[in-house]
């Protein structure tokens, strides 16, 4: 086991942080976007959003190269859109449009992108562990120094394919940084009736991966974890595990009337707004100013209205293609010729 990591000090790099609040508030206005989207019936189909959980999709891609890959989970419009999916790519996506990342086919739990190295959006609980343990082993065995990155929620803990991952990353020391979002609830069960641990690095440790638990509000730990487990990761070290511990503010998805926790709970964990909390200290640490924060706040609106009107203004796929992708396409006689192919 490693030594444990020691807490952070103060702001240490003054850019990184207003980087990072950059960082958070375009996914939390992308999100609210969404809210405001679906309630207009212009996105369909289900959708869960990230919002109060920023600091960590904005820490962990902080630390990470473009050649990096990130697998994530059916609540990944933030982790796709940090990995460098752009705005209007996934708001189309979520339309139904062709324009979208995967032709409007996949919609809001299944984003992808090979391009920037985000392969997915997952709709199956723990399913993305054992596709990131996969892109990390080709990764070893072509001698490519590249990281994968894979993030799941709490509910991914009780499934088989969380325990399988873990293993075979560690006994084959695979590039692979799970990031495990504990938010305390699978949809509507709280952590605590479900594990008999909830101290959630502590099953990671049992594989023998250093793990640690992280404030996953406190989005400067998250970066400052992040780099730390990265570097370990590229170093050739094997895999490691973070457990950012964070909550949800709105609802498991847009269909959840949220009768397993109380109000009060909620309101407790606003007042650590990861937006607010950082704002506030770049404030105090006259880092920053009400102003910088106003031109923030209006270079990430005009962001999002050219990505709603790229959406709004997007097609949906015509009839006669739906069938295209469904098998392998035939291969032109042309090329078939050159291979020597009958
Ligand atoms: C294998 C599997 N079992 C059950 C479900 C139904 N389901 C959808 S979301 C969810 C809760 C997952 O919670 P967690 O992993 O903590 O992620 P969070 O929603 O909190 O981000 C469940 C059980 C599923 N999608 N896949
Ligand atoms: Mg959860």
């Amino acid at each position: 086991m490693t030594a444990r990591p020691p807490e952070r000090q103060g702001i240490p790099h003054p850019e990184q942080a207003r980087f990072l609040l950059q960082q958070m508030l375009r996914v939390r206005r992308l999100e609210e976007t969404c809210v405001e989207l679906y309630s207009a019936s212009r996105i369909r189909g289900f959708l869960h959003v990230s919002i109060g959980q920023e600091a960590v999709a904005a820490g962990i891609t902080a630390a990470l190269e473009p050649d990096d890959a990130v697998v994530a989970t059916y609540r990944e419009h933030g982790h796709a859109l940090l990995k460098g999916v752009p705005a209007g790519l996934v708001l189309a996506e979520m339309y139904g449009n062709v324009e979208g990342c995967c032709r409007g086919r996949g919609g809001s739990m299944h984003l992808f992108d090979s391009e920037t190295r985000f392969f997915g959006g997952n709709a199956i609980v723990a399913g993305g562990l054992p596709v990131a343990v996969g892109l990390a082993l080709a990764d070893r065995m072509a001698g490519r120094e590249r990281v994968t990155v894979c993030f799941f929620g709490d509910g991914a803990v009780a499934e088989g394919e969380f325990h399988e991952s873990l293993n075979l990353a560690a006994l084959w020391q695979l590039p692979v940084l799970f990031c495990c979002e504990n938010n305390l609830y699978a949809m509507g069960t709280a952590l605590n009736l479900t594990e008999s641990e909830t101290d959630l690095a502590l099953k990671a440790a049992s594989y023998k991966i250093p793990a640690w638990p992280v404030d996953g509000m406190d989005v400067l730990a998250v970066d400052e974890a992040a780099h730390r487990a990265v570097a370990a990761v590229r170093a050739g070290g094997g895999p490691y595990f973070l457990e950012l511990r964070t909550y949800r503010f709105r609802a498991h998805s847009m269909f959840d009337p949220e009768r397993y926790r109380e109000k009060s709970e909620v309101a407790e964990w606003m007042t650590r707004d990861p937006i607010n909390l950082l704002r506030a200290e770049l404030l105090a640490a006259g880092e920053f100013t009400e102003k910088e924060w106003a031109e923030l706040q209006q270079e990430v609106e005009a962001e999002l209205a050219v990505a709603a009107e790229f959406a709004d203004t997007g097609h949906p796929e015509p009839v006669e293609d739906l069938r295209r992708f469904l098998s392998s396409e035939p291969e032109p006689a042309e090329a078939r010729a050159k291979r020597g192919a009958r």
